[in-house]
């Protein structure tokens, strides 16, 4: 493999998310099946042990296209020359627990992470997984000044493909017929999955499903709740399916996006669209140039129920923002 190593840091490496997601990485499935990926894993103190143990499975896996592993306990090291930095590792949410408090308890990884990435890396995109993950994005770039906001991105695509799945059993047909269903806002129980322009092969979801009822009703109800019943059959939170939400989140970015479609992403608000206030991390549609280059779809139609829904997740985010307003340094 002549090509250049692209380097990938996995924070929170020796959680759950983190053992989907680095075999994926490492296997080529992302970069590709030339690039040699060099992948960094970063822990807390407590956690290396698991890292080097995920580690050793990784070499036992025999991917070509895995070049070297790191691991580290030091954000500045782990994030030593960095093309990718997935930043999943985060503190859950314990029972009893309000979200503020989980705000508050997480805001400063990602200070000092955002401090790191400033000082270890520049040709760097930077993915924020770990919860409340929009406002921790916020965090992050704030206090990484040398890093253009535009390369943070946040993930609402597990929201995306838990509608689009959702969508598709309803009307019987496979889930890849569903396109353009973005997530507006926050990812929490107040995004806003967009079904209205959303298709389901050559029909409107609409029309696919039988009517709007249940789209309002059942169907929102199930994306803003999946991830609780989840825990609820399993007893742990979603993992593997939101690695895979990630694989798909950075080859989202990495492609150009095809004519008339789009896919969601939290990015930061530049403030001329759908009055979303600048600078919050806010899930839009997107359309990827594939050259490291996005936009936010523009001349969506929102109808006064979109409306209602986009004010609603914006409040929160705009509460969110006040919550850790200590912490945002640009
Ligand atoms: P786990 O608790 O299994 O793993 C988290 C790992 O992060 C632990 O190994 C811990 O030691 C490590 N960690 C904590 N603080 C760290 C720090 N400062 N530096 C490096 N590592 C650190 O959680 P997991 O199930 O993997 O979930 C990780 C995060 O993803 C959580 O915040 C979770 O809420 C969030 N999620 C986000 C989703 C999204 O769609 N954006 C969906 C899935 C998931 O709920």
């Amino acid at each position: 493999m002549s090509k250049k190593p692209v380097r990938v840091v996995v924070t929170g490496a020796a959680g759950q998310i983190g053992y989907s997601l680095l075999f994926r990485i490492a296997s080529g499935e992302v970069f590709g099946a030339d690039t040699p990926v060099e992948l960094s894993l970063l822990e807390l103190p407590p956690a290396i042990k698991a890292a080097e143990g995920t580690a050793m499975e990784l070499e036992d896996c025999g991917f070509p296209t895995l070049s070297k592993i790191n691991i580290s306990d030091t954000a500045e090291t782990a994030f030593e020359g960095v093309n990718w930095a997935l930043l999943v590792g985060s503190k859950p949410r314990g029972p009893g627990m309000e979200r503020n408090d989980l705000i508050r308890d997480n805001g400063p990884i990602f200070v000092t992470q955002g401090k790191a990435l400033n000082r270890a890396a520049s040709d760097v995109r930077i993915v924020v997984v770990g919860n409340p993950c929009n406002t921790n994005a916020l965090i992050a770039l704030h206090n990484c000044r040398e890093v253009p906001a535009t390369r943070f991105s946040a993930m609402t695509m597990l929201d995306e493909n838990r509608a689009k799945a959702l969508i598709a059993k309803k009307a019987e047909i496979g889930v890849g017929a569903i396109r353009n269903l973005a997530i507006w806002g926050n990812h929490s129980s107040t995004m806003y999955p967009d079904f209205e322009h959303a298709t389901a092969g050559e029909k409107s979801v609409e029309a696919a499903v039988g009517g709007r009822a249940w789209l309002e009703g059942d169907f929102m109800v199930a994306v803003q709740k999946r991830g609780a019943a989840i825990i609820a059959a399993r007893g742990k939170s979603s993992a593997a399916s939101a690695a895979s939400a990630c694989i798909d989140h950075v080859k989202r970015f990495m492609t150009k996006t095809p004519s008339g479609e789009w896919f969601s992403a939290a990015v930061p608000s530049d403030g001329n669209s759908y009055g979303v206030p600048a600078g919050l991390m806010f899930s839009f549609p997107i359309r990827s140039h594939g050259d490291g280059k996005y936009e936010v779809v523009q001349g969506v139609n929102l109808s006064a129920y979109a409306r209602k829904k986009i004010d609603e997740t914006t409040k929160e985010l705009l509460e969110e923002r006040e919550v850790v307003r200590q912490l945002l340094l640009r």
